[in-house]
């Protein structure tokens, strides 16, 4: 069976969940259910980022100790993610003892493979970051370009990852795998980074004592940046089962904002070749959310909670508007508003609509007996057509476009019901066949909607008549015309989606 392994960034500890988080996580969750769907062995990832300064800072803030602090944190996102449906196999947390076995070890082989040395640093650190930044990266003022807060010169003496060794093979990688980090522009970024020369980096601290400790040196504790980007590999047995580690690791996708890109698929690929693991990940990066033009921050007020959200949409509402609204790869706007359109003209009309309205008709026309589609039906190509573009859509880890795809479905089967207004005509056979149409376009539309909207999918695939779940189908066997059995009574039921006013 294929394997398909699927990770969030793990989040920092210093912040509440906000929709900037969720975005990521959703689309990691869609992807996930997709893949399941597909018949593939899947491994998802998600957890938190507990060491460095940052979290040492905000648990001082807060009167904590660091890993009071992290405690806190670390259930909010695991309660987030609960209330937005989040199917994640594991949630890692980077304070557990499996993690500080395998950074050491990963650590340890980089070292003994030659590429970790001892040296001084002295640079300007954003530690909203917990990165250095060169003097032409900082803003104005001597700022940090993404935080816009004065940087702190610090001098340290640690040992360095010999980053510029691999300036070569990273070119050679990204040059020969157009798909190693998608959308093409990150894989271009990644490159335009690499083409300007890799300076090495510090990866190790003296000034604080929250993080794994350095294995051959007591007094250093590894920079969280480099502990918290091996969780990937903890995760699937590195350092504890070599076996495990190596069924899944070739399968890896990283899901991640462009923020973290250089991170990502700069350093980390440089840190596996340097420890011998050859596999390199595959990245999928996104932008940004904004909220009224700016990237939703702790030092801007703007942020967004989750669950705010959940209560106003409901929790597949909010899944499919956040999916479907904010392509994964640019910046985008995030608003209230065309949150709002977005339910209702594409859940509470198109498809909640369709389904009521059908299965209103059956009622009435058909003694409620749902009848069957017909094998050459006008809608079928564009059926097919939908079906193909939306599996596209996923592949490319676009729920956008491949939600878009099917809801062109939706939309079809709308129009049939317009042009042919079967309410009007007489019971019979055009009856039957109009409805039979319309009954198998939404069981499509179910199907193919069931990553973003486990649940209400589930419910509309039981108003549809239809035993089990959708996301319990193959897509392969299941996304083809034809198939909606006919011959079932449709269950009455209230509108799965009901329209909503603004608040
Ligand atoms: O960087 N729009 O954690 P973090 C879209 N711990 N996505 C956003 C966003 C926004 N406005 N804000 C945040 C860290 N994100 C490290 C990661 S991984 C080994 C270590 C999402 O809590 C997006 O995925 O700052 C971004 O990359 C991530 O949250 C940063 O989360």
């Amino acid at each position: 069976m294929d394997r398909f392994y699927v990770t969030t960034p793990i989040y920092y500890v210093n912040d509440e969940p906000h929709i900037g988080h969720a975005f990521t996580t959703l689309n990691a969750d869609a992807v996930a259910r997709w893949h399941r769907m597909l018949g593939e062995d899947v491994f998802f990832l998600t957890g938190t980022d507990e060491h460095g300064l940052k979290i040492q800072r905000a648990a001082e803030e807060n009167g904590l100790s660091p890993l009071e602090q992290a405690d806190r944190t670390s259930v909010r996102f695991k309660e987030a993610w609960r209330s937005l449906n989040i199917s994640n196999d594991d949630f890692i947390r980077t304070t557990e003892p499996r993690h500080h076995v395998a950074v050491q070890q990963l650590l340890q082989r980089c070292y003994d493979n030659g590429y970790i040395e001892r040296g001084t640093y002295e640079g300007s650190y954003c530690v909203s970051c917990e990165a250095y930044y060169t003097d032409d990266e900082l803003g104005e003022d001597r700022t940090c370009p993404i935080h816009k807060r004065p940087v702190e010169h610090m001098v340290e003496d640690n040992y360095f990852f010999k980053l510029s060794a691999f300036e070569d093979r990273l070119t050679d990688w990204l040059t020969n795998s157009p798909d190693a980090i998608t959308p093409d522009g990150y894989r271009k970024e990644a490159l335009g980074l690499i083409r300007q020369g890799l300076e090495d980096i510090s990866i190790s601290r003296t000034s604080i004592d929250w993080g794994v400790p350095v294995p051959w040196d007591d007094g250093h504790v590894f920079y969280v940046w480099y502990d918290a980007l091996i969780n990937y590999a903890t995760a699937v047995g590195f350092g504890s089962d070599d076996a495990r580690f190596e069924q899944w690791w070739p399968a890896t996708h990283h899901m991640l904002g462009k923020d973290i890109l250089r991170f990502h698929c700069v350093y980390w690929p440089a840190m596996l070749l340097a420890a011998g693991i050859e596999d390199l990940p595959t990245y999928h990066v996104h932008g940004f959310l904004l909220v009224s033009g700016e990237k939703m921050s702790k030092t801007s007020f703007n942020k967004i909670s989750p669950t705010a959200m959940v209560e106003e949409f409901g929790v597949d509402g909010f899944r499919y508007a956040l999916l479907r609204d904010h392509s994964f790869g640019p910046d985008s706007d995030f608003s209230y508003e065309s949150m709002l359109s977005r339910y209702n003209s594409d859940l509470a009309n198109t498809f909640g609509n369709l389904l009521q309205r059908v299965t209103t008709i059956v009622g009435k026309k058909c003694g409620g007996v749902a009848p069957a589609p017909r094998v050459d039906s006008p809608v079928a190509d564009k059926a097919a057509t939908a079906i193909a573009e939306t599996i596209a859509g996923w592949a490319k880890f676009q729920a956008a476009s491949g939600l878009d795809a099917t809801w062109r479905l939706a939309r079809e089967a709308n129009e049939l019901l317009s042009e042919t207004e079967p309410w009007k005509l007489e019971p019979g056979p055009e009856v039957d066949a109009i409805l039979g149409d319309a009954l198998e376009a939404l069981r499509i539309v179910a199907l193919l909607g069931a990553p973003a909207m486990p649940e209400a999918m589930a419910a509309a695939w039981a108003r549809l008549g239809l035993p089990g779940r959708p996301e319990e189908q193959r897509i392969a066997d299941a996304a083809v015309w034809g198939q909606y059995p006919g011959g079932v009574t449709l269950p009455e039921g209230e509108p799965l989606f009901p329209r909503l006013k603004a608040t």
